[in-house]
């Protein structure tokens, strides 16, 4: 099944959600119904047959700082409206579509300018007694947010025991590519793999996290398991999913979505509602399990930890 809507150029998260991959849904369906099956009759091997261990209790992390006066968005909305164009570029159905997705085993590829270069499991990169709880506010460029209470730990811990050499500016991180166990990825929708990056201090900053999991258990996997990125004062699209790479480079790196359409999406992606996305307004959010709109804040409420980063750039140009 291939179904080709349109070039990845022509598109974006907006028209993504419209009537064209609605209209395409039902057959896409069918196609990863089928895939399930061929996994259960021992044609896909491992997809259906490999114990599913996203969802574990995490016992050991220590309550984070962070999140004082913030309600969490409740644990189903965050688990079923979720953008991971690897499963679908729908809401709903990552939740379905991911459900097989083994996370165990995992590794992570770390490269470029950095002393310690090479291939680790993801046990000898995360260190479970390091894992902090954080509740932070998530702000979607398509002006929806939620509040998650993540466990993860300091991406600075992690890069500064893999010792960046002085040439390292940027990293740059990628979702895993397998398009056997990421039906999404059997379409040209993005140029895979989803790629993000930020500039090392940015990465450094103590907001930054690594997430291995949300409400107290694993990350569930259409939340991006086993590893994902959590910059809160940057738009959706930044935290990107299910990590395979760390690459530490010179250069700025182009992001997936600037990469698609770099007029519409910037590599800084700072929340900040005195910049609208050229076609919608970025002043107001509407948090998912609340009625009324709420405003917008700049860099998602995270200003005063934040704002000296960007000192004396002009947001409206690295936007
Ligand atoms: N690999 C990958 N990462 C991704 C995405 C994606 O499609 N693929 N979507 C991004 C967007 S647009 C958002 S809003 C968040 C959604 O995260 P959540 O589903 O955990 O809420 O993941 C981001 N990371
Ligand atoms: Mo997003």
């Amino acid at each position: 099944m291939l179904i080709r809507i349109k070039k990845a150029s022509d598109i974006d998260s907006r028209e993504l959600t419209d009537k064209a991959v609605y209209e395409s849904r039902r057959e896409f369906l069918r196609s990863a119904g089928a895939l399930a099956l061929a996994g259960a009759a021992g044609v896909g091997g491992l997809l259906a047959s490999a114990p599913v261990t996203a969802g574990a209790k995490l016992s050991d992390y220590k309550k984070g700082a962070y999140g004082a006066g913030l309600e969490p968005t409740s644990y189903k909305d965050i688990t079923n409206y979720n953008n991971f164009y690897e499963f679908s570029t729908d809401k709903e159905e990552p939740a379905l579509l991911a459900r097989d997705f083994n996370p165990r085993p995992w590794t992570l590829t770390v490269e470029g300018e950095v002393e310690k270069t090479g291939t680790f499991a993801l046990e000898d990169f995360i260190k479970p007694h390091a894992l902090e709880e954080r509740i932070y506010r998530f702000r979607c460029v398509e002006a929806w947010s939620m509040v998650v209470p993540w466990i993860g730990i300091p991406l600075r811990d992690v890069i500064k025991r893999l010792q960046p050499t002085s040439k390292a500016k940027y990293v740059e991180m990628r979702t895993l590519y397998d398009p056997k166990r990421m039906p999404g990825q059997r379409r040209s929708l993005l140029p895979w793999p989803y790629l993000e990056g930020l500039r090392l201090d940015e990465a450094m900053h103590p907001l930054t996290l690594l997430a291995v999991g949300l409400y107290g258990e694993e990350l569930p996997n259409q939340n991006g398991a086993p590893l994902r990125l959590v910059v809160p004062w940057k738009y959706g699209f930044k935290n990107i999913k299910s990590i395979v790479s760390l690459r530490f480079v010179e250069q700025e790196p182009k992001n997936t979505w600037q990469v698609i359409n770099g007029r519409e999406y910037g590599f800084y992606a700072n929340v900040n509602p005195q910049v609208d996305h050229p076609r919608w307004s970025q002043a107001r959010e509407r948090r998912i399990g609340e009625f009324l709109k709420r405003d917008t804040l700049m860099f998602n409420g995270y200003a005063d930890e934040v704002a000296g980063l960007y000192a004396g750039m002009d947001l409206k140009k690295f936007y």
